[in-house]
């Protein structure tokens, strides 16, 4: 029996939620674990079918597996802890990637692979005047917000950076979009009582380090930004509970921010009259403080400041680099694209290598931190080679650039994508 299937037959630990979901919307929601690890070997979860990702200087290929639980078919960058990347063909199929679609990934190698969904406590403690100890139910029973918004990697398209940088070396798949279900935290915290004097509020997950001295990967928001109402705390992913490997059974949403504070299996929220000085916030995901996180390999004494802010993006997805399409035919042309922290105001694409633009037609809105589909048409009546760029401009202002950004950490790269195409 595949996989899938036993997890989908596993009887769910938790069934008195059901009449609690009634009237919800969210009848998949089964708050259960039924996740199952480990049952292929390395060796065949290794062995299986390659999927083309050219990077600059290589490889030009990557391993697709489909032997994570709860996953189709993902690109594999690594086993332990996984690190799965959405094949890109994924995101030319909706404006909502599917939970067994979406990507993967975690710091350390001790990670839940199953959780007592009855047992589960939130707790909330540190800075207020009453801690908390929040059952599954408890927390569902709270006045309950649904969100669609960008879940994207700080290290998106870090495997296109030139000079190579290290790290987990993406393509574009390192991102999703989802419709997410929770509550506030603001609610949370009013719940709690903030006392005066806190500063932030740390997010600490189910999962663990392997090595003892390593540090736990915990992150921190600022007191205003926890309490500005669309920071929430989501039991649900595109209509049913989180896949384990995004969290199960309660993560973080930071809309607008790259994923890294978004904090998976999340069990803890302690709210902090200091700032958090861990190696997660104080050394690690920090960024040029420059327009863009730019600058020079090998430049020193760049101020660093903490990741925070997405900046747009946007994507050609109905045709790959190197397609061969028919001259003197119109040509449609759709894609994907979001604004950062903001919406997409405008998206505009050139077959001149930028010099000219022409606007396309954007898709439905689903909010300003959703993806947002776009159309448009081209034709090119002589036979040649083109190569096709598309640009977003987000509601602040802000375009994607056309020269990439550099920085060691390989973070917020955002710059005009380029396809190439063959009209003969
Ligand atoms: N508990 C926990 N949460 C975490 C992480 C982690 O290692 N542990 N990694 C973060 C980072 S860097 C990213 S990119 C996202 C990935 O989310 P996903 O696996 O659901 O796509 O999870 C974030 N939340
Ligand atoms: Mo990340």
């Amino acid at each position: 029996m595949s996989e899938r299937a036993m997890s989908e037959r596993a009887t769910p630990r938790f069934p008195s939620r059901r009449s609690l979901l009634k009237g919800l919307g969210i009848g998949a929601l089964a708050l259960s674990s039924a996740a199952s690890f480990a049952r292929r070997s390395l060796a065949e979860t290794l062995a299986e079918e390659t999927t083309r990702l050219p990077l600059p200087g290589g490889p030009d290929t990557r391993k697709l597996t489909t032997s994570f639980p709860e996953k189709g078919e993902m690109i594999l960058q690594r086993t332990r802890p996984p690190l799965l990347e959405t094949p890109f063909e994924v995101f030319d199929k909706g404006i909502f990637t599917p939970n067994d679609r979406f990507y993967v990934r975690w710091h350390w190698a001790v990670i839940p692979t199953d959780v007592d969904a009855a047992a589960f406590r939130l707790k909330l403690h540190g800075a207020v005047n009453t801690p908390l100890e929040l059952s599954l139910p408890e927390i569902l029973e709270l006045p309950r917000i649904e969100m669609a918004a960008v879940n994207q990697c700080s290290g998106n398209s870090r495997g296109f950076f030139q000079p190579r940088v290290p790290g987990g070396e993406w393509g574009n798949g390192a991102m999703g979009n989802a419709l997410w279900t929770g509550v506030r935290l603001k609610d949370l915290l009013d719940k709690a009582g903030v006392k005066p004097g806190a500063v932030q509020v740390r997010f600490t997950g189910l999962d663990n380090v392997l090595v003892p001295d390593a540090p736990r990967f915990v992150k921190s928001l600022d007191i205003d930004h926890a309490r500005d109402g669309e920071v929430m705390i989501a039991y649900a992913m595109n209509g049913t509970q989180l896949p384990l490997l995004n969290g199960f059974p309660l993560r973080v949403v930071v809309p607008g921010w790259y994923s890294t504070y978004w904090i998976k299996s999340l069990e803890e929220i302690e709210v902090l009259d200091k700032p958090d000085d861990n190696f997660w916030m104080a050394k690690a995901y920090k960024i040029p403080d420059t327009p863009g996180a730019n600058m020079k390999p090998g430049e020193t004494g760049v101020p660093m400041v903490p990741i925070s802010k997405m900046v747009p993006r946007s994507f050609l997805t109905n045709l790959t680099d190197g397609a061969e399409v028919a001259a003197g035919k119109p040509q449609p042309l759709r894609g994907i694209a979001f604004g950062g922290d903001c919406g997409v105001a405008r998206i505009d694409i050139s077959t001149d290598g930028g010099k000219s633009w022409q606007p396309a037609k954007l898709g439905a809105d689903h909010g300003r931190y959703s993806f947002r589909g776009w159309q448009a048409e081209i034709a090119l009546p002589k036979p040649g080679s083109y190569s096709v760029m598309v640009r977003c401009t987000n509601t602040d202002g802000l375009a994607q650039p056309m020269t990439p950004n550099w920085n060691g950490g390989g973070y917020m790269r955002n710059v005009v994508e380029e396809t190439a195409l063959t009209f003969a």
